[in-house]
């Protein structure tokens, strides 16, 4: 059975717990206390050598990075149905589900973590909100009218910067994640109710 590690369900691990939920794969959790410094102990950085989370442990292989993690599980259980069936389509949903690791996480996260938010920081991650509320006009999620695996990294992040009142008047990412609190795995993985903890 796969082992997460994690600090918090707020955290990036939220990606790959939301995830799992969505592939029905049964995993255990351990939680890493950040305070103690747990993730930088021999037995974590063992696991993970930078010290961050989250990481996955499944059988003989340790994985770092929630994307590559991401990567892996997909390709672990092909039966799923969270990337789009045509070429072209799965190509588009690569670029939103890269964008949420990169750009949109990034910029998320100088947000989050600048405790004096600079102005060039809010207005760079204004510009990318405002483009996705555009992307979103008519759109019932990022690459169709079907859920992907991109929407889970944009999702968790939006639910972040919602919690943040970092989303007001951007109606469709509201409605967009309105949507997204519906699915069961979500909830199970308490993506959006721990991003109110944050
Ligand atoms: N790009 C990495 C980022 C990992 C990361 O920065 N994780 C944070 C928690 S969300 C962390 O472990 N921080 C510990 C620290 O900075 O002390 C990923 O997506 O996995």
């Amino acid at each position: 059975m796969p082992i997460l590690y994690s600090f918090a369900r707020f955290d990036r691990s939220a990606r790959v717990r939301w995830l799992l939920y969505e592939l029905g794969v049964a995993f255990k959790e351990v939680t890493l206390d950040h305070a103690q410094e747990e993730h930088l102990q021999p037995h974590y950085l063992a696991r993970n050598p930078f010290g961050l989370v989250p990481a996955l442990e499944d059988g003989e292989l340790v994985l770092h990075e929630s994307g590559a993690i991401i990567l892996h599980l997909l390709a672990s259980h092909p039966e799923h149905d969270l990337l789009p069936a045509d070429r072209a389509g799965r190509s588009r949903c690569m670029s939103y589900l890269m964008f949420g690791l990169t750009t949109l996480d990034a910029a998320a996260s100088q947000v989050f973590l600048s405790k004096s938010q600079s102005a060039t920081a809010l207005e760079k991650l204004k510009r990318l909100l405002h483009t996705l509320n555009t992307e979103l006009t008519g759109r019932e999620y990022l690459v169709s009218s079907k859920f992907t695996v991109a929407d889970i990294v944009v999702g968790q992040l939006l639910g972040l910067l919602d919690h943040r009142d970092q989303l007001a008047g951007y109606n469709n990412l509201e409605y967009y994640l309105t949507r997204l609190k519906q699915r069961p795995a979500a909830a199970k993985a308490e993506v959006f109710t721990a991003a109110m903890k944050a």
